[in-house]
């Protein structure tokens, strides 16, 4: 799995509020919002506990920082434990966290204490980057493109389908590919010859790769909600086309799992 840097989060406030207006222009509503309105919760006074974990490729520089950050942003009261691992969890229980959230190399999770429910950061964050396009306002259309279908962009495109939207699907790898397409029902895309089905004004991306949409596919004013990383389009492009890009690199998923088990 391809891990964050401490460069992909840098400046997390600033690229938080970017992201919030990107999801205000596109929805109407900011990620705070969209999550209220999907999940139907709203915190109160749930107090989180974030966990640093040593394991395998070990700590992220400011991965702890930044959840501090995001979670205080949605408006949930959290500390970071001094300790790392089993120590921290211990500290965090005991210094009263309801939501326990950390992370090592496979697995992101929330865990809410009170009510048992846990979280998973790869599903929520494919399923809220689909939900916040599937509002997109500015068009009616019910078709989506859905480039990389691994453990973000299977649940994402599952969620397009859910939504009755029709699901176009494409993934490098042939035979993931295969199987999407017969257990969701989605239509394979062929980016080498993608003159059908034309143009997309909703696409979701969710590859460690850079540069997998192809520009024939791309709408003027297309919303492109992408938790990616690196970035799935150029920024000439973005331009070119007037994209809507829904972008950030851990806060909207973190959102997403935080209101899934309030
Ligand atoms: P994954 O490995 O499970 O899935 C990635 C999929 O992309 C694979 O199925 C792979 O075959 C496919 N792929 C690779 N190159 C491709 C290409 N050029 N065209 C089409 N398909 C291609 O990984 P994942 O856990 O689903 O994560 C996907 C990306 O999302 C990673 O970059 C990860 O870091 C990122 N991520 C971001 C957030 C966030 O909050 N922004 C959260 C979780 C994961
Ligand atoms: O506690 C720490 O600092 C580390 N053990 C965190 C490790 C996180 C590893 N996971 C990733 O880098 C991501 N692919 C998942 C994070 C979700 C947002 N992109
Ligand atoms: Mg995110």
């Amino acid at each position: 799995m391809a891990l964050l840097t401490p460069e992909d989060l840098e400046n997390i406030n600033k690229q938080l509020q970017a992201a919030d207006s990107a999801v205000r222009r596109v929805t109407g509503l900011d990620i705070k919002g969209v999550c209220k309105d999907f999940y139907g919760t709203t915190p109160c006074c749930e107090k989180v506990g974030i966990v640093p974990v040593t394991s395998g490729n070990g700590i992220i520089g400011s991965f702890s920082e930044s959840l501090h950050a995001i979670a205080g942003y949605f408006g949930f009261d959290s500390f970071v434990t001094d300790m790392p691992d089993v120590s921290g969890y211990y500290e965090a229980v005991r210094n009263g966290a309801q939501i326990i959230l950390m992370a090592d190399d496979n697995t992101f999770l929330a865990h809410n204490l009170k009510n048992g429910k846990i979280a998973n950061n790869q599903p929520c964050t494919g399923i809220i980057y689909a939900e916040i396009a599937s509002r997109y306002l500015k068009t009616d259309s019910k078709d989506v493109l859905a480039v990389g279908l691994g453990k973000v962009g299977f649940p994402g495109a599952a969620h397009f389908v859910n939504k009755g939207f029709r699901v176009y699907g494409y993934d490098a790898d042939r035979e993931l590919l295969d199987k999407t397409v017969s257990s969701l029902g989605i239509i394979p895309f062929d980016p080498v010859n993608p003159d059908n089905p034309g143009k997309f004004s909703i696409i979701f991306e969710a590859t460690p790769c850079a540069d997998t949409i192809p520009e024939s596919v791309i709408s003027e004013n297309c919303v492109i909600s992408t938790p990616g990383i690196p970035c799935a389009i150029s920024k000439e492009l973005q331009r070119k086309y007037g994209v809507e890009l829904i972008m950030e690199p851990l806060g909207i998923g973190t959102a997403s799992m935080l209101y899934s088990v309030l």
